[in-house]
């Protein structure tokens, strides 16, 4: 790889990994093509000209800040195909448990272990293969678990020790896998590192976090946290039982302080409690914003631009830090690897070449990770109030498929407990609920790569219709409004805006039944939804054929039975807009996927007699297809 450096074409630095990912990341922030780079003028500017070009908006500064960034990652990702060894993670289907809002057992309101027990025979009978939990261990609840006080305690309000050692055996007993949440970018501050850090000055927990002394005027650098405000909380001197004022970094919550993963004790810590779990037989683990854990050693402030850009600042000192891959290789080697467990890698703002580099095959770092660019339109952030077009899904999956061959495993899902429901964000009409929730399946679960479902999603749950900010609960949530109020904002704009991009649309409890509360506790939920659980159901929607869960099983069912869909090759065939059919081809196999993207009927090509239809979200003749439909047929002869 060519050195970067301030000379370097435009077209230099999108041909380095790192370089396109930036590059890419930026024209997707400003909605505009990643093909702009290709223009032959643009592909000819040099970085330095890049301040006088954009008449000083891209400044010295800034380019430097790409510069070092690109010298820090040399490595390339490895386009021959590997052996692709086979894995039972590349053929399962994942299911993601927000614990919290799942099943509550004993009436207090708070989903439980005891309570996902009970609804095992559900997701057995969907198809699912493995369980993601979100975290259950002990833990203030500051950001509903992840902000963890105790790394192997069962939080009071999931059950104890015993009731999880249940569930694992019982996950097991049906042939399942179950996978925990590694949230190791940050403690609670209630954690004892912490408060022993703090309170004491020798502590050897000082290294664990970044503590700097210093007065309330002097905050250590200008990053900003991603729940609004300062990355810093000062501990003024009589709190900190060392006669020292002290400031500690938080990414996350004011609860929530950042690990400092440059000192050995800690990764040995790290490491030693992640074999405690897999000594249980735990089957893996996802890793909580994991492409933080290295941060720029210096703690540079951040560039002004890029803060302006991706709405934080200081990110571009730790969203791939310099030691990220390092520290990856050791904790696979020292503590996945032997157990043979699986790592999915939580990584906002990793592109596709770094996501390459952070899985490929033979790399030692991480089986699978999760990226973020396809779950908000080009130019759009999630607290944006529009439209996401299903373009942009389309031409994201396709990108991947593309690119990533037989050495990544993409790992796919559009919902999680950090967003708002796809289904809403596409067209929040109820008439189009259920074609979109089966279309969204459809891609789902027949292009290639893992499906991570979240609950949920199965049944066609949709945003939810706060009336207020009582009904509320997310800390992040509270914060942007308290933000937005501070600024100037009126109740409802704030309001408004805090609506469209909260993370409690996906939080609200599973609807099992028509019952009190959706059948998800006898007591009271501590969050509250809609109510729609009266009509959208888990059982109503068991006993109709036409159901998106019914769907949901089908597809399922589908995927596993047929090498093309589980490991073929994929050809997108139809990408104008609004329109989606792909291919999937396997020796003596063939899957054609035709998707509607559009709210009106559209005219589709009839693939003829060599076709017959497997499944059909809508019906209707062969060179129709109506709004958001999906039908996906299987070759049946030349
Ligand atoms: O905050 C973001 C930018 O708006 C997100 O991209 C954020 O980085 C991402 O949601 C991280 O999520 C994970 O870590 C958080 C926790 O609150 C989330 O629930 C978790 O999934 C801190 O642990």
């Amino acid at each position: 790889m060519p050195e970067i450096t301030t000379d370097s074409r435009l077209r230099e630095v999108h041909a380095h990994p790192l370089g396109r990912d930036i590059l890419d990341k930026i024209l997707l922030q400003v909605g505009l093509s990643a093909r702009w780079v290709d223009n032959p003028v643009v592909g000819r500017v040099r970085l330095r000209h890049l301040v006088r070009l954009s008449r000083g908006r891209v400044d010295a500064a800034f380019v430097d800040t790409l510069v070092r960034l690109l010298a820090a990652h040399p490595d390339v990702p490895d386009d021959s195909p590997g052996t692709a060894p086979p894995a039972w993670w590349k053929e399962a289907v994942f299911y993601q448990i927000y614990p919290r809002s799942f099943s509550d057992s004993d009436g207090d309101g708070i989903g439980d272990l005891q309570g996902i027990v009970d609804r095992l025979d559900h997701l057995q009978a969907l198809g699912v293969d493995a369980l993601w939990l979100s975290p259950i261990y002990d833990s203030p609840n500051d950001d509903n678990g992840y902000d963890i006080r105790d790394y192997r305690a069962i939080g009071a309000e999931y059950g104890s020790m015993a009731d999880f050692d249940r569930l694992l055996a019982e996950v097991h007993a049906r042939g399942m896998r179950l996978i925990m949440d590694l949230v190791v970018n940050h403690t609670s501050d209630e954690h004892a590192w912490f408060t022993a850090a703090l309170a004491e000055p020798d502590s050897p927990y000082r290294d664990y976090y970044f503590l700097r002394p210093g007065p309330a005027d002097a905050v250590p650098n200008n990053w900003t946290s991603f729940f609004s405000g300062p990355a810093w909380r000062h501990f003024p001197a009589s709190t900190t039982g060392a006669g020292q004022d002290l400031w500690a970094m938080h990414l996350f919550s004011s609860k929530q302080m950042d690990l400092d993963w440059s000192h050995e004790p800690l990764r040995a810590e790290v490491v030693d409690m992640v074999r405690w779990w897999l000594d249980k037989g735990v089957d893996g683990f996802r890793l909580d914003v994991v492409n933080y854990i290295s941060k720029d050693p210096g703690l540079p402030d951040g560039d002004a631009l890029v803060g302006e850009l991706m709405g934080f600042t200081g990110v571009e000192h730790y969203f791939a830090g310099p030691r990220l891959h390092e520290h990856l290789r050791q904790l696979r080697a020292e503590a996945f690897e032997p157990y043979g467990a699986v790592s999915v890698g939580e990584c906002p703002g990793i592109g596709s070449e770094t996501g390459r580099l952070l899985t490929g095959e033979g790399r030692g770092e991480l089986d699978m990770i999760f990226t973020f660019d396809h779950l908000e339109a080009p130019g759009k952030v999630r607290f944006d109030d529009y439209r996401y077009r299903l373009d942009h899904l389309r031409d994201h999956v396709a990108k991947y498929q593309r690119e990533w061959g037989s050495r990544h495993q993409v790992a796919l899902f559009w919902d999680n407990h950090d967003n708002p429901r796809m289904i809403s964000k596409v067209d929040p009409r109820p008439e189009h609920r259920v074609a979109l929730g089966k279309l969204l399946a459809a891609v789902q679960f027949t292009v290639r790569g893992t499906p991570f479902l979240f609950q949920g999603q199965e049944l066609g749950m949709v945003n939810q219709a706060f009336a207020s900010m009582a009904g509320l609960r997310d800390v992040e949530s509270l914060n942007k409004y308290a933000e937005l109020r501070a600024a100037g904002a009126d109740e409802a704009t704030a309001f408004g805006q805090v609506l469209a991009g909260t993370r409690d649309h996906a939080r609200v409890p599973v609807a099992w039944d028509a019952g009190p509360h959706g059948g998800f506790t006898t007591g009271e939920p501590w969050i509250s939804g809609d109510g729609d659980h009266e009509t959208w159901n888990m059982a109503a929607a068991w006993q109709d054929p036409a159901s998106v869960l019914t769907w949901h099983r089908d597809l399922i069912a589908l995927r596993r039975s047929s090498p093309a869909l589980l490991q073929g090759t994929t050809e997108f065939l139809d990408t104008r807009r609004g329109r989606w059919v792909h291919r999937r081809t396997a020796p003596g196999e063939e899957y054609l996927v035709v998707l509607n993207l559009t709210d009106a009927d559209q005219a589709v090509r009839d693939p003829g007699p060599s076709y017959e239809v497997v499944l059909d979200s809508l019906g209707g003749p062969p060179d129709r297809l109506g709004p958001y439909g999906a039908r996906i047929l299987r070759r049946v002869g030349d």
